[in-house]
């Protein structure tokens, strides 16, 4: 499954080996939210409550990063401490992902980054929080993440709560859809916002179970459509900051930005943490809540693949 000249620079770590050696389902699961979304030690209790998520689903979690060069597909409960506890860690897109491993650094993985190495590994099933897209003023900056076209070249599927509230969902939508990549709003005729369970936004397109989202992934790569696909999981209500109440703490994220010329890779992470401060913590618990359910999910569909 893997390419051959792929082998030397990857670790399958046993669990992960085992599973896809017996064709039992996989997630992947990212690290960039590890090492610039989340603090110490929530990143790591985050990290470590979703892959139990996954295996009580029935699943095996691959959590995707590089360290000192190596690209690991699953981490030891060690190395996943090490790394929420690095400083200096890379945030790793299509761009640097191999400059990492050549150099023998450590990062953590974007949806980019982390969809292409579990396409190397044979993983299909991606859970995160949300996707990069087009941020605010992208007509400006052109701020518009690598992962919308990684979405586009690369056959996983990414469940998510959207496209973080951060961005300008209309325009990541547009974008979405010229790069022809499937946007799946599961149970919902709205595109979820992250912290919230509606933007003003129509859902592409809406499948409410996971088998008729297994079904769609494999329709779509019997007919040659290949490339990922994404699917958006609102955040359980209960869990779920109003729209309202995220647009003025957004707006005074961004206009910090902007004060301090927050540019390139910076932008995503300065967000999260202001917003952090500016809701005094509540955001962050929103934003494990949503990944726990998108981990969820996100085995079921690997059940049903
Ligand atoms: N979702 C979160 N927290 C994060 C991210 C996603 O809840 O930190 C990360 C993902 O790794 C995503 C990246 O790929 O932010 C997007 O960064 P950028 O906008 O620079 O492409
Ligand atoms: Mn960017």
């Amino acid at each position: 499954m893997m390419p051959e000249k792929a082998r030397p620079f990857i670790d399958i770590h046993p669990p992960v080996a085992d599973a896809l050696a017996a064709a039992r389902p996989v997630v992947a699961l990212e690290s960039t939210i590890i090492t610039h979304g989340m603090p110490f030690p929530d990143n790591n209790n985050m990290a470590a409550n979703v892959e139990k998520i996954i295996r009580n689903e029935g699943a095996t979690p691959a959590t995707i990063a590089v360290i000192g060069g190596r690209l690991k597909i699953g981490l030891s409960d060690a190395e996943r401490e090490a790394l929420a506890k690095a400083t200096g860690a890379m945030k790793l897109s299509r761009a640097d992902l191999g400059f990492a491993v050549a150099q023998g650094l450590t990062g953590g993985t974007t949806v980019a980054a982390t969809m292409i190495a579990a396409h190397l590994a044979g993983i299909s099933v991606f859970a995160t929080g949300g996707i990069g897209g087009v941020h605010k003023g992208a007509e400006k900056s052109f701020d518009i993440s690598a992962d919308l076209d990684e979405l586009a070249r690369t056959p996983v599927i990414v469940v998510s709560a959207g496209a973080k509230a951060i961005l300008d969902i209309e325009k990541t939508l547009e974008v979405l859809e010229t790069r022809g990549i499937p946007v799946v709003a599961y149970g919902s005729d709205v595109m979820p916002a992250f912290w919230s369970r509606q933007s003003p936004f129509a859902a592409p397109l809406r499948l409410d179970t996971a088998e008729a989202i297994a079904d769609f992934f494999k329709t779509r790569r019997a007919l040659g459509t290949d490339g990922g696909m994404l699917i958006a999981n609102p955040v359980p209500e209960a869990d779920e900051i109003a729209a309202e109440v995220m647009a003025g703490h957004i707006l005074a994220a961004q206009q910090a930005a902007e004060a301090q010329r927050v540019s390139g890779k910076a932008v995503t992470p300065f967000l999260l943490s202001k917003i952090l401060e500016l809701t005094g913590g509540e955001s962050l618990k929103t934003n494990i809540a949503l990944v726990e359910n998108n981990a969820r999910l996100a085995a079921r569909i690997a059940k049903a693949l």
